[in-house]
Order: C-alpha cells, then structure tokens, then sequence
C-alpha cells in the first residue's frame, strides 16, 4: 500500500451515535477520499486480532468488549502524507486531551469510548487495511 493510505475505524460509540456521516463529511472536508469503505459488526476474534499489538495492556480486554458491542465502519482514507495527517485530524487518545476542531474533542466521550481509530504508521496501515479490505474492494482515485 502507498504512504497515501491510511486505515480508521468509526468505532461503536460514533456509530451508534448516529455520527457516522458527521465524522466522513468533517474527515472530507479536511481532504480525505473515501477509497473503502464497510459497516460490520466485529467478533471478539477479529477484535482480539486487530488489537493483538495492546494484549498485555491493562485495558485490553474493555476495548475487545467495546469493539464488538456495536457495529463499526472501517474505511480506507487518502490523502498525502494520510497516517500523520488523520492522527493530526482525530486529535489525542484522551478527548479531554484533544485539541479544539479533533473527531475526538466533537465526537468522544473517553479514552475507551474515543470515536474513532487511525493507523499509526505506513507500516500498520497496510496491515490494518489487509485485515478489512481486499486490494479489489480499494477504488482508485
Ligand atoms: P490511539 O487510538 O490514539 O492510537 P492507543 O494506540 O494508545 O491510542 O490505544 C488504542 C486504543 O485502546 C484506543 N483507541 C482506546 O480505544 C483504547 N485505550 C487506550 N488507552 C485506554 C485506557 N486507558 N482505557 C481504555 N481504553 C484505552
């Protein structure tokens, strides 16, 4: 995958929320194309899976449950320099620690129910990108 290509999740909280369309026009307005995108409702496999980097973490197992409690839309976004510039857009882990205008500071009620998740490198991204999407389902811009 190119480095123009990052992986987020609108996670159950948002969605469920009704924010899903909110979240995508704030994420186009600030430049990104939507290049996948699916709605789905996640097993504790596939959470257990996608999360496996934060198993030893304390929080690991409430974000498991959290994941698979509602449905969630994970989307494939571009844009240049896409990893850097979607963490920039989401704003800190901790909303109360998000700056002003950030998906999180709108959007998230805590550090485990944040709204949305972006990859945190190329190198995850592609990774991430392979657990949701095959390369056939990534309409080119
Ligand atoms: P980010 O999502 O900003 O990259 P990470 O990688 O530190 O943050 O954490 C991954 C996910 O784990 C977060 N999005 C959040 O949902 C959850 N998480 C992180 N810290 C906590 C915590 N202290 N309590 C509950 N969930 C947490």
């Amino acid at each position: 995958m190119a480095a123009d290509r990052t992986l987020t999740i609108i996670k159950p909280d948002a969605f469920g929320a009704g924010n899903a369309g909110k979240i995508i026009a704030h994420l186009e307005a600030a430049g990104f194309r939507v290049a996948a995108a699916r709605v789905m409702r996640m097993t504790s496999g596939q959470a257990g899976e996608f999360y496996a980097i934060h198993r030893e973490r304390p929080f690991y197992a409430e974000l498991v449950a959290f994941m698979t409690s509602g449905d969630c839309m994970p989307m494939i976004l571009e844009k240049a320099n896409a990893v850097a510039s979607l963490r920039e857009a989401i704003g800190a882990t901790d909303p109360a620690e998000a700056a002003h205008g950030t998906v999180r500071k709108l959007y998230a009620e805590s550090k485990g129910r944040n709204a949305i998740h972006a990859s945190d490198s190329d190198e995850n991204a592609a990774r991430e990108a392979r657990f949701f999407f095959a390369e056939t389902e990534v309409i080119r811009g």
